[in-house]
Parts: C-alpha cells; structure tokens; sequence
C-alpha cells in the first residue's frame, strides 16, 4: 500500500500514520486524542487485530486485503450534527468505489456499504473529547471470509475479478468525502445530497424491521437477530437530518435515528 504525498492536497488531512498492524485504528485514535493530536489526523493500518463494529461487534481486518483506517476531526458544528456524520461518508465510499473500481454499490443505512447485495465496508463514527473518529474498514482485496460472515460479506475482487490499488481508493474516499463534508459543514444539515444518498440506498421503496439495540447487543451476524413481534415499516428514504423515514400500513410516518435501532429487510440482510 502506498500513500502519494498528494493525500494533503485535500484540505482535511494534516497528519498521516501507518501502522503494518495494531489492535483497531478507533482505539489508537482515542490515544492520539489524549495526546492532543493534530485535527485532521489520519490513521491506516494494514491489518487489525481487534477491528471493531458497533455495539461490540468486530470487524475482520486481514493483512493487506483492505482498508482500516480512522480520521479524526474537530468540527466546529454542534454535537448533534456531528453524529449526522456517518451519512456523507457512506455516500463518499460508495461514489470512491464507482469512481475507482466502476462497481455500483448501496447503502444499507446507516453505516455499510453493499455490493452484490452484501456488506463490502463497514463505518464506525465514535465522538471523543469534541472529536469525532471516523473509522472506515472497506474489503478490497479479499478472496474469501470466515465461514460466520461468508454468507453476508463480499469484497470489490471478489465482485469483478479485479485487484485495486488501496492506496488510490484510500484517497478517492477522503476526496469525495471532503466535498460533501464543507457543504454539510456550511448548511448544517444534509439536503445538498439527500438525492443522491436516497438514490443509493438499497431500504429506499423497500419494507424494514426496525430492530431495538438491546435485540442486536449479542448478536455476531446481523441475519441471526430475532424479529419476532417487530412490524415491518416502509421505508422512504432519509430525512435533511440522517434519519430514516419510515411509514406504518395505516400510513403513519416516523423519523427514525440511527443511534437507537438497527434495520433489516424482511427476508434478509437487506430486503
Ligand atoms: C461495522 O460495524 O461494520 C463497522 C466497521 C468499522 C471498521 C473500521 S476499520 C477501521 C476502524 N477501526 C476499527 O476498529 N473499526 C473501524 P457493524 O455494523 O456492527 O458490523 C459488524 C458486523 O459485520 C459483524 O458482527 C459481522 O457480522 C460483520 N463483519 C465483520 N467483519 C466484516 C467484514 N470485513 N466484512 C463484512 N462484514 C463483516
């Protein structure tokens, strides 16, 4: 992997730290914050012993196959906005892989990214300190998965056959996602690009569980979470503020946040 110096032409990167290998580039990011690091720090590693996911979950981080990689920001928009965050990230992972790899993925909301349907990048946004840490794992390069996600995960080889570059798709992503970053920076809210996210998003005109955290805390595989007693919602895309528009069968509609549920599709991963 390598990172051309080019990386500081986007505005938001400042300092940049490789790692051959560490436990999780989130929780190295939290040390860096302790040590007052510079805004706009970007840590990669290229293998994770301890990747995580949220809510405890891993993230399978192999060596050399794909990218890990926190970046940490200082906005100077209020905390509830910062949470809104993982929105244009998701959508700049998506554009990073069209644009780098010509693959078409979704997103299933709020933080992954699909291709074939299923799961090729995962985003986990933590808040530290007035920081946040936005910490991005895409599958690049892999050629197979573990037996307990084979049957939800893919990579970008495995979806056309082809070897990418991560360094190119490490800053594709911090590029695109840059431009929709200042926009949502200076409009405080995400209707510049909620067309092209709705657009993307694979639960858009689709039924949805909306599934309570306290279902999904024990869970390793996001299709073994009971739906029991939950009642499906149709989804209609995002709201200017990150959440999911969802209407009942008598026609009620509900703004859901993505901090208190996970979604799933009526008969599967997505739908
Ligand atoms: C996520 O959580 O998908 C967030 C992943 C964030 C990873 C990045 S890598 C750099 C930074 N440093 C970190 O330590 N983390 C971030 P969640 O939605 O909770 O999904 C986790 C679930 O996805 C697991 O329980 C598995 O079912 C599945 N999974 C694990 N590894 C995967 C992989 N490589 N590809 C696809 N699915 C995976």
């Amino acid at each position: 992997m390598k990172i051309s110096s080019d990386i500081f032409n986007i505005p938001i990167i400042n300092n940049v730290i490789i790692y051959e290998k560490t436990t999780s580039t989130n929780t190295l990011a939290k040390d860096y914050i302790a040590k007052n690091c510079v805004d706009g720090t970007l840590i990669i590693a290229k293998e994770q012993t301890a990747g995580k996911g949220r809510l405890g979950r891993s993230f399978s981080s192999p060596a050399g196959e794909g990218i890990y990689m926190s970046l940490i920001l200082k906005p100077s928009i209020p905390i509830e906005l910062i949470s809104q965050i993982t929105i244009p990230i998701a959508l700049a992972i998506s554009e990073a892989i069209k644009k780098v790899c010509n693959i078409t993925s979704k997103i299933k909301w709020p933080n992954d990214i699909l291709v074939d349907e299923k799961k090729v990048a995962g985003i986990l946004t933590e808040l530290r300190n007035e920081h946040v840490i936005i910490g991005i794992g895409v599958n690049v390069n892999n050629t197979a998965f573990s037996n307990e996600i084979s049957s939800t995960a893919t990579s970008l080889s495995i979806s056309s056959g082809n070897k990418y570059d991560i360094g190119i798709l490490i800053h594709t992503i911090l590029e695109q996602f840059y431009n929709l970053y200042q926009k949502f920076i200076n409009n405080k809210n995400l209707l510049f690009m909620l067309e092209d996210y709705n657009n993307s998003l694979i639960n858009c005109g689709n039924s949805v569980y909306i599934i309570p955290q306290d279902r999904t805390l024990n869970s390793t595989n996001p299709l073994l979470i009971s739906t029991d007693n939950l009642t499906p919602y149709m989804c209609k895309g995002i709201d200017e503020h990150g959440n999911l528009i969802c209407i009942s069968d008598i026609g009620e509609e509900f703004h859901v946040n993505s901090g208190e549920v996970s979604i799933r599709g009526l008969h599967g991963y997505t739908k």
